[in-house]
């Protein structure tokens, strides 16, 4: 590295960014680039345990559901759904304030979980998740703040080998889907280790790699939505019981299900504490 490279000068410029705080470079590189890496605030042990009970999680869920072929027809294999309904331990990676301090950062205070999934991404095994796509799947539009917030919790080695993740960079500011010829020459392959957080704008197109190594590569996705947006699962009927505090209520989607009369919608805001 040379003088220039590590000593930043300008000159014609009167705006730029500041970054006092690990947040606020997190939130500089989503709104530029799309993506960032973030320590998570889980040790070792607690990522083992997410590994292990993720693997668990999809067993349960393939037996619940007649088994793995039956996965396999809707192109649903290897993604075990809302795993904290099994595990508290996925109720708690949800709840990670390093993570959750970005997000306010980037969506205001208040925001709820859309969805959390786990991806095992098997070695020489296809997967749903190899192909290109937004969180927001079918959306050709852009706005200018970030809707959505796509958390992903690396349990194993992200790397070209692995299969990482794959992005196109600065994508979420774009509407269409790039061509293959510009697909080809900007795709990136995100490296990241266990524990990190790879967190992006939930718009920015990406992928998961293919997994050419010997071993499992899992992580657990989370999308994070402004309280107008519907979730994708009922948490509070499926996890209500095991919540224990206000802020996990709240982020559940506690008490954001459709009213069933305006009155019941008047009533819910009458008896708010
Ligand atoms: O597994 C990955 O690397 C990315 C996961 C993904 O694309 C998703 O959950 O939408």
């Amino acid at each position: 590295m040379n003088e220039l490279d590590d000593h930043v000068i300008c000159h014609g410029i009167t705006e730029r960014w500041s970054c006092e705080t690990e947040t606020d470079f997190c939130v500089e590189e989503i709104l530029t680039k799309g993506y960032t890496i973030l320590r998570s605030s889980f040790d070792a042990a607690m990522i083992a345990k997410v590994s292990q009970y993720a693997d668990l999680s999809y067993e349960m869920q393939c037996e619940k559901l007649g088994g793995e072929q039956n996965l396999l027809k809707i192109n649903d294999a290897n993604i075990a759904r809302a795993p904290c309904a099994e595990f508290d331990e996925f109720i708690e990676i949800a709840m990670d304030p390093k993570m959750h301090k970005v997000a306010n950062a980037l969506l205001g205070k208040n925001f709820i979980l859309y969805s959390q999934n786990a991806i095992i991404n098997i070695p020489s095994t296809n997967h749903y998740q190899f192909t290109w796509h937004r969180d927001l799947n079918y959306q050709h539009w852009t706005s200018s703040r970030c809707l959505a917030l796509s958390a992903l919790l690396c349990i194993d080695p992200f790397d070209a080998v692995t299969g990482g993740t794959y992005v196109l960079p600065a994508t979420h500011k774009v509407e269409k889907f790039p061509s293959d010829r510009y697909v080809r020459r900007n795709q990136t392959c995100i490296h990241a280790q266990p524990g990190d957080w790879i967190l992006f704008d939930s718009m920015l197109y990406h992928r998961t790699g293919k997994n050419s190594s010997h071993a499992k590569r899992r992580a657990i996705n989370h999308i994070l939505v402004p309280p107008f947006m519907a979730q994708q699962y009922d948490f509070t009927n499926m996890i209500g019981d095991k919540l224990t505090t206000s802020e996990e209520r709240v982020f559940f989607g506690q008490g954001r299900g459709v009213a069933s009369t305006a009155t019941e919608w008047r009533q819910s805001r009458i008896d708010r504490p």
